[in-house]
């Protein structure tokens, strides 16, 4: 039964909000992570990283290191090219990332060489004594420098440029016309800071060969499958091979989808030295090497005409990728998503272009907890509306309301080549009006002003795209984008739903069981949930870009389905019925008009294996492979209710209102708790986080002192609705929702502090929103 209420019924349905199974495991403190793995005559491996962002590397000297008590090997990036080891492919095949820096290091905290010992703590003294002899160079630490060409970082590439790709979508010259024409523009400059995802749980693994020279790799992985072809393909290993395994993850948002150096280098040390090798990041580490997202400049120019109709969209984008474009974007667009920059508007005609290039910063292009560019794009729209709204001395609502793409309009062909499938976005902006009282809002906000004092409200109405995806448009290292599921009643009506997704926290374990508990009338307790092992689990490409849902969710129901079919034939003989005589209603098998002849799916499990009936093949399961026919697009309305202190720059979040539409709703408690997650991400972001680097390439955010997250004290109270528009090619209508507060919020927040201080004339400051930033353009525009 439901844990909630109690109800027998309650336990089946899909859009309860059951207590979440795997949570008395973390609860109790018996999660079971990487770090906890303990192996006899297991290694400590430690990496040893570059103090300088750009050198030579004249010579590494391993001897004090190799005479620390306990070490057994240094490895550095000479012996892994020796040994044809020397790269990582990057996901979509634009670039390839060095294992150990060869020559020169390209980054401040690259890696250099690895330790491998019996403790951590010798391993951690002998990388102290690895004396790499370096000649500094001078670094390039800006997209706008390394535009010039005027020193070539990738020594190694063919093509002598900074430059890694230019990408554009949608009708340039069209709309230059357009913006030409238009009655009325607007351009600003904004940019998505270099953030970090920072997990509580740093990357690491455990790499161990048995006695039949098979690799077992314990990894915190979002997607376990592409690891084992990741690894297959670099190292040469045959993919029969390796079992990737991804034991609990304590978070990923991102920073777990790419393969990293160290992995290659613990793979390497296991096998040379023939015993298990744990390699886990630091807190440092994880901020200085692995994992970092946006660092985009977008220019952004919205024509409209006088009555606030938009008439053309142009965004130009100068990327920041770092040394290495890490980017584990699994889009055939080398830009990922960032097509959905038209959001939530009818735009008639749009041009984006993006220019990509190297800097001598950290790998940069991974997703933090957005599909790929999305996060990024929602912002440019949703601050160029504002300002065009405030251009026209229009209420930002009724701006938005004007341009929506309206409900009948669905499905909607977007001006940059999107369909978006299904939508209420007016609907949904009005719901959160109501809500949170955004007359009464604009009333006090008016008097306050008349005061002095700066209340702002900023508004976020933004569309997502998620669920990567179709075949057609995703792959990753060339394996095209579905995902898969497997299920299997047992005899007394339990049972195990296996999935090629990977939970980090979201909750699979409750919401996959929920949906076969829906479509097969089994209680939800009761069905066990199992991700993460390529041994078991059927190939899937994991859970990032919340595509869950959307692609594996889509899966287990069909699977579901599949499984009833087969139930059915049994059904059949225990009713002494014809299968096309059997309906499946009210959770159960009935023969068509006879609702007193009926038997549960329990009864079937059973007989399945007992008493299938002639010619029917014994045993219940089934699985499948789902490639969907389209993305999903999720929306929402965001609303943020600020006040500003002037004279400090200090702002307060007195309110923020998510209202989020995800279609059907599998458990409305961890669709809430995703959205206060990715809130609290978007808050830090907006006022928060970055990881700057000064112009001698210094890493500035290295630790949590500097890039600092949100606390419960820090954070706001959040509120929440929501609103429902099933997509209509799902087979139970969700979309996904997972990343959608963090794709959404930043420019709510940021829309409210601009409004906040419009009678002072202050336009835009980037994020984060520190005090400093804010009291420092408050009194720039002052003394204009
Ligand atoms: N859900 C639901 N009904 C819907 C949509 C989703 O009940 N209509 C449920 C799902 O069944 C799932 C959860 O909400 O249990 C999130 O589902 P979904 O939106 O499909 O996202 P994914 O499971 O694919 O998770 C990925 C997404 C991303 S991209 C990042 S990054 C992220 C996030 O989710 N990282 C997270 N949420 C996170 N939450 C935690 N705790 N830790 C992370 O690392």
């Amino acid at each position: 039964t439901d844990t909630n209420n109690g109800s027998e019924k309650q336990c089946y349905s899909v859009g309860r909000s059951m207590k979440r199974k795997e949570d008395p495991r973390f609860l109790t403190g018996n999660g079971n992570y990487v770090d906890d793995i303990r192996l006899p005559g297991m290694l400590s491996m430690v990496i040893v990283h570059s103090p300088y962002p750009h050198a030579r590397i004249r010579s590494i000297d391993k001897t004090a290191a190799l005479a620390v008590p306990g070490v057994k090997a240094v490895i550095t990036g000479e012996d892994l090219v020796a040994a044809n080891l020397g790269w990582l492919p990057t996901f979509h095949g634009f670039d390839k990332q060095m294992v150990l820096a060869v020559g020169k290091v390209l980054f401040q905290h690259q890696e250099v060489a690895a330790v491998f010992a019996d403790t951590r703590e010798a391993a951690l003294d002998a990388a102290e004594l690895v004396e790499v002899d370096y000649d500094p160079l001078d670094p390039v630490t800006t997209p706008f420098d390394a535009m010039k060409d005027e020193v070539i970082l990738r020594d190694d590439r063919d093509n002598k440029t900074n430059h890694i790709y230019h990408w554009e979508s949608g009708d340039r010259s069209g709309t230059d016309a357009a913006l030409d024409g238009a009655e009325v523009t607007v351009n600003e400059r904004v940019y998505a800071p270099r953030c970090h995802p920072a997990p509580l749980e740093p990357c690491g693994c455990v790499a161990q060969f048995d006695a039949m020279g098979r690799l077992h790799f314990h990894v915190t992985s979002q997607a376990p499958h592409v690891y084992r072809t990741a690894i297959s393909l670099v190292t040469g290993i045959p993919e029969d091979k390796i079992r990737v395994v991804a034991p609990d993850i304590g978070g990923g948002f991102g920073n777990k989808v790419p393969v990293y150096p160290g992995y290659v280098c613990a793979i390497v040390g296991a096998l040379i030295l023939k015993t298990p090798v744990k390699w886990i990041e630091t807190r440092t580490e994880n901020l200085t090497t692995t994992g970092f997202a946006r660092d985009y400049h977008m220019d952004v120019t919205i024509g409209a005409k006088k009555d606030g109709t938009v008439t053309a969209l142009k965004v130009k984008t100068v990327a920041d990728h770092g040394a290495f474009d890490a980017a584990a974007d699994p889009t055939q667009y080398p830009a990922g998503m960032f097509g959905i920059v038209t959001g939530s508007y009818d735009f008639p005609v749009a041009f984006t272009e993006l220019d990509a290039y190297f800097t001598n910063k950290a790998p940069g292009g991974v997703a933090y907890r957005c599909s790929f560019r999305v996060t990024e794009a929602s912002y440019a729209i949703e601050r160029g509306m504002d300002i065009l709204a405030r251009t026209l001395d229009m209420d930002p609502a009724e701006l938005r309301h004007k341009n929506f793409v309206q409900k009948e309009a669905f499905p909607y062909q977007s001006a940059l080549g999107f369909t978006y499938d299904s939508g209420d976005y007016a609907g949904t902006l009005d719901k959160a009006l109501n809500q949170i009282g955004y007359a009464d809002l604009r009333k006090e906000q008016a008097e306050k002003r008349a005061r002095g004092e700066y209340m702002g409200i900023g508004i976020s109405t933004f569309t997502e795209v998620v669920g990567a995806g179709p075949s057609k448009h995703f792959d990753i290292l060339g394996i095209k984008m579905f995902d898969s599921a497997e299920i299997r009643i047992h005899p007394t009506g339990t049972g195990i739903v296996r999935a090629g997704t990977k939970s980090q926290g979201q909750g699979h374990e409750t919401t996959w069981a929920q949906i076969v508990s829906e479509e097969l009338g089994l209680d939800a307790e009761n069905i066990l949930v199992e991700e993460g092992d390529t041994d078991t689990a059927p190939y899937g490409l994991g859970t990032y870009a919340s595509r869950s849902t959307p692609v594996a969710g889509a899966a287990i129901a069909l699977a579901a389905r599949r499984v009833r079919e087969k139930a059915k034939k049994v059904a059949a003989h225990l009713l002494e019925a014809s299968p096309d005589d059997i309906e499946w209603t009210d959770h159960k098998f009935q023969v068509m008009g006879a609702p007193d002849r009926s038997v549960t799916m329990k009864d079937v499990a059973f007989a399945a294996y007992t008493n299938p009936g002639e010619g029917v093949e014994p045993g219940l399961e089934a699985s499948l492979y789902y490639d969907p026919p389209n993305m999903t697009f999720p929306h929402g309305a965001y609303i943020a209710v600020v006040d500003v202190d002037a004279d400090t720059g200090e702002v307060k979040v007195r309110r923020f209102l998510a209202v989020d539409d995800c279609g059907t709703v599998i458990n409305p408690m961890i669709v809430e708790g995703q959205v206060h997650g990715g809130l609290t991400e978007g808050f830090a972001i907006a006022f928060m986080q970055e990881i700057p680097y000064d112009e001698q390439g210094n890493n500035l955010a290295p630790n949590f002192m500097e890039y600092l997250i949100p606390t419960a004290v820090e954070s706001p109270v959040w509120e929440t609705g929501s609103t429902v528009t099933p997509s209509p090619h799902h087979p139970i209508g969700a979309k996904g929702v997972g990343e959608s507060p963090n794709v959404g919020s930043p420019a709510a927040f940021v829309n409210a502090v601009m409004d906040a201080l419009a009678p002072l004339g202050v336009t835009h400051i980037d994020m984060p929103l520190t005090r400093e930033k804010v009291w420092r353009a408050v009194r720039d525009a002052q003394s204009a």
